[in-house]
């Protein structure tokens, strides 16, 4: 589970939702998480409820970006918590026992935090300026090892942001162990012929 996939609605369209979601997992994906922001809640739940059997069928985490009472009512294995969703308790109210719960985090310190809080993986991020999040500030490789150290090798961790094929080794030297690409694969003429190069690379 090195690559984590993300089907994002600002880059697929709905109708290619399963197509897509096929070829993140043929090419090796390790987790799906549907991101549909600005999306309706019956949009979120309907493409939810198409692409969680072909995660399932495949062996591979479903995660619902933002809406943990939704992520509870589909089924998903997880739900992805942005700095601004509230706490890791208000979300397991919401989500009951066993699920899966990320929170993205900007800094150092945001990741010993989350990991202090109890979260079951974060994001960490963006590496670079990305058009998928456009306008935030890039926090570059050099807290990467720190990161990997203090809270890596307690839960997963995954960098994001900006990383595609040719600048991932950099990210791998600087010592990530895990990450998510979003634009490089979803964009790619190839989605599985992308997503199984990077897989190959993650080693
Ligand atoms: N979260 P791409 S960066 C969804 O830093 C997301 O928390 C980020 O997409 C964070 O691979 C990001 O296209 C965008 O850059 C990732």
């Amino acid at each position: 589970m090195r690559l984590y996939s993300i089907l994002d609605l600002g880059y697929v369209k709905d109708a290619a939702a399963e197509r897509v979601t096929a070829a993140l997992l043929a090419g090796g994906a390790g987790l799906l998480q549907l991101r549909a922001k600005g999306c309706p809640l019956e949009q979120i739940e309907a493409v939810a409820r198409r692409v969680l059997p072909l995660c399932r069928a495949a062996g591979i985490p479903f995660i619902l970006n933002d809406h943990p009472a939704l992520a509870a009512a589909v089924g998903a294995d997880g739900v992805h918590l942005g700095q601004d969703d509230g706490s890791l308790a208000a979300a397991r109210v919401l989500t009951g026992p066993g699920m899966r719960i990320g929170r993205s985090t900007h800094s150092l310190d945001q990741a010993r935090a989350a990991l202090a809080e109890g979260f079951d993986y974060i994001g960490f991020g963006p590496l670079f300026p990305t058009p998928t999040k456009a306008g935030r500030v890039a926090i570059g490789l050099d807290d990467i090892a720190a990161m990997e150290r203090e809270v890596g090798s307690h839960i997963p961790a995954y960098c994001i942001g900006g990383i595609h094929p040719g600048n991932l080794p950099g990210v791998l030297a600087a010592g990530a162990r895990r990450v998510v690409i979003v634009s490089a694969l979803l964009q790619a003429p190839d989605i599985e012929a992308a997503t199984r190069e990077v897989v190959g690379m993650l080693g």
